[in-house]
């Protein structure tokens, strides 16, 4: 059987540490008991040096013998495939966790992310705050009266709704308290745990190399 691998950079800068999207497939693959490995292409030159697996010079991909994807939703949902218990096996389970694992990724992180740009930046208004409060407050609203987003249990929804949201920078702006319990619990896991340890080490190793 050809084993799943996750690709992500050899190194990083401290910043990203933590929240390298690589996380996401270790994580999903951690949930799923699924065997994986991880091997890495340089962070130097990564704008061309591995165009042919993602064609935005950018991390994470996945591998399985022959098999290439890109983009963290899809390689998600790839691996929730192959596990109930990242997606759930009936028809109503399955569309209401596809609905919010895309839920994620564009209405919240297609917010979210741009939002984060623009706050690194100097001015002190954010063009984007009413719409990601918005987005938030709306989420936050469905977090009150649910522990899950799909299917009444964990599922790669919640995996990803919760990557994206754990960005400290988003986690602190403004007050959700149902949306934080959320955090705090799913981030509680022990896959979710294991798989931040080891994207830790992984970039601890990685300064070790460069000594
Ligand atoms: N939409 C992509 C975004 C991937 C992404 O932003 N990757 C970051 C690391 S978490 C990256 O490679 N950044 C380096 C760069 O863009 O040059 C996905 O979800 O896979």
């Amino acid at each position: 059987m050809n084993e799943l691998t996750i690709w992500t950079y050899d190194w990083v800068p401290d910043g990203p540490r933590g929240l390298v999207r690589d996380l996401r497939l270790r994580w999903a693959c951690e949930e799923a008991g699924l065997p994986y490995s991880v091997q890495t292409v340089p962070f130097e030159g990564r704008e061309t040096n591995h165009l042919a697996q993602q064609p935005f010079g950018q991390i994470p991909f996945l591998s399985e013998g022959d098999l290439q994807l890109f983009e963290s939703g899809a390689c998600l949902l790839y691996l929730a495939e192959k596990s109930e218990t990242l997606m759930p096996g009936d028809a109503v389970g399955k569309a209401d966790t596809l609905q919010w694992t895309i839920a994620a990724l564009n209405s919240i992180e297609m917010v979210s992310v741009p939002w984060w740009f623009l706050s690194m930046s100097d001015s002190e208004e954010n063009g984007l705050s009413g719409w990601l409060g918005h987005r938030l407050n709306q989420l936050e609203e469905v977090l009150r009266n649910r522990d899950w987003l799909a299917a009444n249990r964990f599922t790669v929804a919640d995996l990803l709704m919760t990557d994206v949201l754990r960005v400290p920078k988003v986690r602190a702006y403004g007050d959700r308290p149902a949306t934080e319990d959320y955090v705090v619990r799913v981030t509680d896991r022990p896959a979710f745990r294991k798989a931040f340890s080891d994207q830790m080490a992984h970039f601890q190793q990685a300064d070790e190399r460069r000594g």
